[in-house]
């Protein structure tokens, strides 16, 4: 591979530098399918919306830590980093001696820039733990669900996407691929801490040249790319789908009983919950028909022929972040299962191909260079999506995973590298969770809204201004990041605010072990490397090339070695196999998670009486023009707004029935919040279903008024903020009911990517 630039979590790129910014950018060479969100990075670097120096808040800065509801709308102070270190220091310090490290929630969850080294979350929660340690957060929001139900019922969540079926084997072996949410290509940019090449399209395109067809269960045609059948059910009814396909499977003598008595266990318990033998609800095609919207005659025929072809039964991630998420990747497990080709080339189950460019990608053959973390001597933890919920009901229980936790009492939030604002639902309730605590502190390199919900902003480099390395588990090139340019005004690394904070709180030696950004570099790729069993170049030449192929273990099949022995092999669940029963699930006994795979309505859809004033289901995924909220200003996420705002995908039948016409402004509402959106028409998705994606920045109309309309369409404002269910407590944000209409009022302005006010004094 010639030397690339650098590397995102969408590519490796080159570059023309100029005047301190990058003026264009290209794929790096040898990546079949660049992605259009290298668009975004030209300019990023001097974006109007950079933080140029260290702030604090104004009232903060007059009146000291405390609750407040001006967050978000106050002034912020200029300081030098002298005094920034020298106020968050003593911050850190009263806090810990007043309440305690357990005050300190350092979750700080998010996925920040690509590179192993000033990766913001390993740098915060290092410093964290040397501070004498913080509450933390499990999971994440991408897999919040999976995170927890997996290991319970398969005995891992990781192993399903890095060490997946081959794209390479299901091009070359499977027949028909189910496909549960799709296989959207968008999402396949993406793999955290980058990646240098996108197999999937190329994949799905030799599958069909070999007569393999692709089923697609999705409320957009478009999550397929291609030729596809598809079928569009009511949103969040695939679970009762899946039902239906078993219950063809076991009344037809279709289930592989071999494999079911070998592999796994509970299978009669699910049975007679899918034949209705205890609820007399038989869970048939004809059941499931008024719930999904779809002919039972159709699914009986795809049961049949799921049966009888080589089947790779695909669930996407964001069937799991709903209400009830839990039962989605399990009950297409369970499916699989009854199949009985779990572990065969190009059949069985896959969790998010589609969702992610990790799924399908052979893993490397060994671990990453990455920064050793110490140990947390704080207990507290919450998952992940439980913020609001934490800092409104401190000393309050609550359900997770079989345990009973009680949320403790926050007085410091620390964020770096992640963004509420983007990824937590219900934004007017954050923002009341957020007046809570004493102090807010964030590190960011841009003005986000959580940056101006913050105390304390500490401004941060991006990845082009400082020197790093990185990969991914399921990419060969690991790649040198070098500094492309100085870093910007005032910003700094926060591996320099942190060694600075750390040297004035007493640890500094610690914490630095006396390296250099770069010395660190240098020692985490000598460690890595004498720990090998193949050479690899010294760091220096590692370095001059610019990157390093490393070998993968090519060809997998998900649980191959646990189909060819299954005792050798045995899964980590207490029975050692694939649990379509859960004795331990059971024994929990909460009413919104039971022991075996199983139909729950949702709170969100529309079948239900929420429909009735919120007629339409919003689905709100991953956006195709960026990732999350980064880069929101770049090109080609401002190419796809549509007079300034998000682009929400409406069909023609249920815009002209609201007097809606392509182009225009539309309010986008519900009981929680409302936003403006710019209509596109499009009949590729069902009428009843409109799509707004995550990550226009939060624009409230009115900054001192929490429950403001978002000027610029951020879905987040709509959503629910309630858990999967008592076992996971996963991010629902997937789904929303709303309603929309022509917005009629004066336009407000977009002043999302705006700084706020900053006094010098
Ligand atoms: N409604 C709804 N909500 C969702 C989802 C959904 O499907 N629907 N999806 C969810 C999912 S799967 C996820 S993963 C989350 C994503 O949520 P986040 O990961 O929080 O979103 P990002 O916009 O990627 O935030 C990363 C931030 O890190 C900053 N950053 C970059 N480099 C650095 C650095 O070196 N240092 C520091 N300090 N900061 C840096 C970026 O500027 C950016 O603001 O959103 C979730 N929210
Ligand atoms: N371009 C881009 N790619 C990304 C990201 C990004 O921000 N931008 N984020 C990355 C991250 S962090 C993650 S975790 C993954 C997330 O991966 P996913 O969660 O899989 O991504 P989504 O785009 O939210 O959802 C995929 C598709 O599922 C379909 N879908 C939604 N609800 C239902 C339903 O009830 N039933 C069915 N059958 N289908 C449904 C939607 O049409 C949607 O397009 O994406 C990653 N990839
Ligand atoms: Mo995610």
């Amino acid at each position: 591979m010639p030397r690339p630039a650098s590397l995102t979590h969408w590519g490796a790129f080159t570059a023309d530098v100029r005047d301190g910014d990058l003026a264009s950018v290209s794929p790096a060479e040898g990546d079949a399918d660049p992605s259009p969100l290298l668009g975004n990075l030209p300019g990023s670097i001097r974006h109007r919306s950079r933080i140029t120096g260290p702030a604090v808040r104004r009232g903060w800065l007059e009146h000291g830590p405390g609750p407040t509801d001006v967050r978000g709308a106050d002034e912020f102070v200029a300081v030098s980093w002298d005094e920034l270190t020298e106020l968050l220091a003593d911050e850190l310090s009263r806090v810990v001696d007043a309440h305690g490290n357990e005050a300190i929630y350092g979750g700080s969850y998010g996925w920040a820039s690509a590179g192993r080294f000033h990766h913001a979350q390993s740098q915060v929660h290092r410093f964290l733990k040397m501070l004498g340690g913080y509450t933390f957060s499990r999971h994440s929001y991408s897999l919040g669900a999976t995170g927890v139900i997996m290991p319970r019922v398969v005995g891992t969540h990781d192993d399903l996407f890095k060490r997946s079926t081959d794209w390479n084997v299901i091009a070359a072996h499977t027949d028909l691929m189910v496909c549960f949410g799709g296989v959207a290509m968008k999402n396949t940019a993406i793999n955290h801490g980058g990646t240098t090449a996108h197999p999937a399209r190329d994949a799905l395109r030799r599958l069909r040249e070999r007569g393999g067809r692709i089923v697609s269960f999705s409320p957009l045609r478009d999550d397929v790319d291609g030729d596809c059948e598809w079928l569009a059910p009511v949103p969040g009814t695939d679970v009762a789908i899946m039902l239906a396909l078993a219950y063809v499977l076991a009344t037809e003598s279709l289930v592989d009983r071999a494999f079911l008595d070998r592999y796994c266990t509970g299978y009669d318990r699910f049975e007679r919950y899918v034949l209705g033998l205890d609820d007399g609800v038989p869970k048939s095609p004809e059941w499931v028909e008024p719930i999904c919207g779809l002919p039972a005659d159709q699914l009986t025929e795809l049961a049949r022929r799921m049966a009888s072809s080589r089947t790779l039964v695909t669930v996407s991630w964001s069937l799991q972040r709903v209400r009830h998420g839990e039962q989605a990747p399990w009950m297409g497990l369970t499916l699989a299962a009854m199949l009985g080709q779990i572990g065969f080339p190009g059949g069985g189950f896959g969790h998010g191909y589609g969702s992610m460019n990790e799924p399908g990608l052979p893993p490397l053959r060994c671990r990453l260079p990455a920064l050793p973390q110490g140990l947390n001597p704080v207990r507290s933890f919450i998952p992940v999506a439980a913020v609001s919920d934490m800092l409104l009901h401190p000393g309050e229980p609550f359900d997770f995973n079989g345990l009973r936790l009680t949320y403790p009492d926050i007085r410091l939030v620390y964020w770096a590298g992640g963004n509420p604002f983007h990824h937590h639902q219900d934004i007017p309730r954050l923002r009341r969770a957020l007046g809570r605590p004493d102090t807010i502190v964030v590190h960011e390199p841009y003005w986000t809204a959580m940056a101006k919900h913050a105390d304390i902003v500490v401004p941060s480099t991006t990845a082009y201004e400082r020197e790093d390395f990185s990969g991914s588990r399921n990419d060969p090139m690991f790649v040198a990041m070098p500094a492309l340019t100085e870093p910007y005004a005032d910003a700094r690394d926060d591996y320099a605010t942190f060694s600075a904070l750390a040297h004035r709180l007493g640890f500094g030696e610690q914490f630095t072990e006396g390296r250099t950004a770069r010395q660190w570099l240098a020692h985490l790729y000598e460690k890595w490397s004498a720990e090998l069993d193949f050479d690899v170049p010294t760091f220096e030449e590692f370095w001059s090339t610019g990157s390093l192929r490393l070998p993968t273990e090519d060809g997998l099949s998900l649980l191959g070695d646990f189909r060819a022995d299954p005792v050798a092999n045995r899964l980590g669940t207490p029975s050692g196999r694939i649990e379509i029963f859960s004795a331990d699930i059971d024994g929990f006994g909460y009413d919104d998670c039971a022991g075996h795979p199983r139909w729950y309505e949702p709170q969100e859809w529309l079948g239900g009486a929420r429909a009735a004033d919120h007629p339409l289901h919003l689905v709100a995924n991953q956006p195709s023009s960026r990732l999350h909220g980064q880069l929101d200003g770049g090109a080609t996420s401002q190419a796809s707004k549509v007079q300034g705002r998000e682009p929400i995908r409406i069909h023609p039948e249920a815009a002209d029935r609201r007097g809606i016409v392509d182009g225009d402004v539309v309010r986008v509402f519900n009981d929680r919040g409302a936003c403006l959106a710019g209509a596109v028409l499009d009949d590729r998705l069902r009428p009843d279903v409109v799509q707004l994606p995550t990550g226009a920045w939060y624009d409230p109309a009115d900054a001192a008024d929490v429950d403001a309309m978002c000027v610029h369409g951020n879905p987040n404002v709509l959503t629910a903020d309630v858990g999967t269910s008592s076992l996971a407590q996963g991010c629902t944000g997937a789904h929303v009911l709303v309603e929309i209409e022509k917005f009629t009022g004066t336009l407000p302005p977009v002043r999302a990517h705006e700084p706020p006010v900053i006094l010098h004094r």
